[in-house]
């Protein structure tokens, strides 16, 4: 076991440290790591993107993809998905079944404008901060801003004061156009996107546009169960999963819709992570290892049964 950089356990992390972290991984893992820089946000900041390897130098294996913080205040997920890269770099002996036979990328901040402007500005915004049409709001929903049965009426707002904005045009946010050029560029190899959020303890599958399912549902119900029930016996922390128009509400232009609809990804999951603090949004730092042990057990279950499909 290698002794972590940063403590991912000690502490929330701002863009620019996590960014930082990121570039100092390829060269204590130069066969292992390596950074790609996808594009820039709307106030320029750069948004990058790791990928994992085992080093062993086959080409082209199948790929699992993790984004985190689309939505700025949800700050427990890139805390996660900075110890997943631990997980798979500094634990590898613990975890190199994972990577046999799959590559990871892994881009732990999507929405950095917003999740900078949740440090210093306002705790609890969600949305991008590119202005709308509309001088008085800011921000749209990343969330609800992808090209896939993007602006229905049940599941998203054309209303620029809404939480669930979804912009004026599918991909008219820079950081959506992100993640997918990086699901369309993997997209013959990617076997499972990981959408990590918080909070509420579910496993949300395609579709969230409609109530009915997509062909692979019940292969996607088989890897979500596989990962609530390791849960369940590590922790017995409890999730629920479904497909997400039938767990929670209807959302349209969402990531996963996206993945499945159009990219041609088999498994896709929204992992809602457990709530903490004031306001769900929030945990405690000393609450962050709980959080992140439990989670891993569930996202190593998840990876292990898309490895078998
Ligand atoms: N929740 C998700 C949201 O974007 C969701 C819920 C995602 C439902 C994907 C269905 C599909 O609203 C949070 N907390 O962001
Ligand atoms: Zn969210």
């Amino acid at each position: 076991f290698t002794l972590p950089l940063i403590d991912v356990l000690g502490a929330f992390y701002t863009h620019a440290e996590i960014n930082e972290y990121l570039d100092s991984l390829p060269q204590r893992y130069p066969q292992r790591a390596l950074v790609k820089h996808f594009g820039w946000s709307y106030e320029r900041r750069p948004l990058k993107v790791l990928t994992i390897t085992n080093g062993d130098g086959r080409a082209n294996k199948p790929v699992i993809f993790i984004d985190a913080a689309m939505h700025a205040r949800e700050w427990i997920a890139p805390s996660f998905a900075l110890y997943i890269i631990q997980q798979l770099l500094d634990n590898y002996a613990e975890n190199a079944d994972l990577l046999k036979d799959y590559d990871w990328v892994i881009m732990p901040v999507v929405n950095a404008d917003g999740y900078e402007f949740s440090h210093t500005d306002s705790r609890y915004w969600r949305k991008t901060r590119k202005p709308t049409w509309d001088p008085e709001n800011i921000g749209t929903d990343l969330n609800r801003n992808f090209g896939y049965m993007w602006g229905l009426e049940d599941g998203a707002s054309p209303d620029p004061s809404n939480e669930t904005y979804q912009g004026e045009h599918a991909f008219d946010q820079p950081e959506s156009q992100v993640v997918r050029d990086i699901l369309l560029h993997y997209s013959d190899r990617l076997t499972f996107y990981l959408s990590l959020h918080s909070y509420g303890n579910y496993l949300l599958l395609p579709w969230g546009h409609t109530s009915s399912l997509p062909p692979n549902f019940d292969e996607m119900m088989q890897v979500a169960d596989a990962g609530a029930m390791a849960i369940l016996y590590a922790t017995n922390g409890i999730y629920s999963y479904g497909s997400g128009y039938h767990l929670m509400y209807a959302t349209s232009g969402d990531s996963t819709d996206y993945a499945v609809g159009v990219a041609n990804v088999s498994v896709a999951i929204t992992m809602e992570l457990p709530a903490g603090g004031f306001m769900g949004f929030d945990p405690w730092v000393s609450h962050i290892e709980d959080i992140v042990t439990e989670s891993w057990v569930g996202v190593r279950a998840m990876a292990l049964e898309v490895i078998k499909l």
